[in-house]
């Protein structure tokens, strides 16, 4: 996580070696991408777990591994939203939700996990040790057991814990709506309350989101993983998109990855990383394939698309990057050589 100060923002994005944006305390510095070994993720954590996967790429490790590694990075880490110290669920329970994808288009995924430090891990034992591609719930933790995972007692990070007593002062239950004040709020410098409340640390950092990372290694090849404790105060029982390869998540070592993140109702509903690659697929920009998802929400969701909030991070097979997000707000990391930055992304409304 860094301070909102230190945020480099970037908004053109190319190939290797192409030109990117980078405006940093409002001066504009341009500067080059390396190109392969790349990796991009979600939100400000991803710099850190960037650096994790770095370990792996640089010296030569597949993509796979170094994404499952690098969002170990922010499970671990005490947060709103992604590892055992996340917002729970509306009776008090952390439920977690991850996937992973490799270049062979071997994938997997648990969800509605519990009292496991590292779901990323596990759902990368389903894809490698299992006939399946995804467990769920006591299944996915008794899986979890049987392969030396320990069950660890559930710990609600600080902000976490103040998040679900400001809910339950009120504690609605109704469907969840993911509130983009959130996103005005984080900006204004306040806290927020709701699903994906976002909360200032005691030093002044800010809290992130669900982690989603895709990354090519040197050898051109692909992966991708995503991990979260979804909605904030959501039903018992609710997944996202973050664990369902196709909409949280989804890599074609032919064409490219993409992950998503914000409301994953919505980006199930369009089956939200699979309809990225396979535009990519059709010749479009990573940036342009994640608007075309994003207008395609839009149409569906007419007025409602103001209240919610959803973005696409996609990198394709020649090294290019790029993003497109609903509302203002989204931002993502990316490590190539030995550049390392955080991107703002362009988005639909622009209030
Ligand atoms: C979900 N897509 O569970 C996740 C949440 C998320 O930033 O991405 N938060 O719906």
């Amino acid at each position: 996580m860094v301070n909102r100060r230190k945020f480099i923002h970037a908004s053109a994005f190319g190939s290797l070696g192409i030109l990117f944006s980078k405006i940093a305390a409002g001066n504009q510095v341009p500067f080059t991408i390396k190109g392969k070994p790349v990796v991009i993720s979600t939100w400000d954590a991803g710099l850190e777990a960037n650096k994790a996967a770095w370990e792996i790429l640089h010296k030569g490790g597949r993509a796979v591994d170094a994404v499952e590694k690098g969002v170990m990075v922010t499970e671990a880490s005490q947060n709103c939203c992604v590892g055992l110290g996340a917002n729970p669920d509306r009776d008090g329970f952390v439920t977690l939700d991850a996937c992973i994808m490799d270049e062979f288009s071997n994938c997997g995924g648990v969800a509605f996990l519990e009292r496991i430090k590292h779901p990323v891990a596990v759902a990368r034992r389903v894809m490698d040790k299992t006939p399946h591609v995804m467990l769920v719930g006591s299944g996915a933790q008794q899986f979890a057991i049987a392969e030396g995972f320990l069950l660890e007692e559930q710990k609600l990070s600080e902000q976490a814990q103040a998040a679900y007593e400001e809910w339950l002062k009120n504690s609605q239950y109704k469907p969840p709506v993911i509130n983009i004040e959130n996103l005005p709020v984080r900006q204004a410098g306040k806290q927020g309350h709701g699903p994906f409340a976002p909360h200032k640390l005691s030093n002044g950092e800010w809290n992130h989101d669900t982690i989603g990372m895709v990354a090519m290694d040197t050898h051109g090849n692909m992966g991708g993983s995503c991990t979260t404790s979804g909605a904030g105060f959501k039903m018992r029982g609710r997944i996202g998109d973050s664990p369902i390869i196709g909409a949280g998540l989804f890599v074609d070592n032919e064409v490219g990855a993409c992950t998503a993140t914000g409301q994953g109702e919505d980006v199930i509903r369009v089956a939200g990383s699979h309809s990225v690659v396979e535009l990519m697929r059709q010749g479009l920009s990573p940036e342009v394939a994640c608007k075309k998802v994003i207008e395609r929400i839009v149409k569906i969701k007419k007025a409602k698309a103001k209240d919610i909030q959803v973005a696409f991070l996609a990198l394709n097979k020649k090294g290019q990057a790029g993003a497109f997000a609903l509302h203002p707000g989204f931002r993502y990391a990316i490590k190539s050589g030995d550049k390392e930055t955080l991107v703002t992304s362009k988005s639909w409304f622009n209030e």
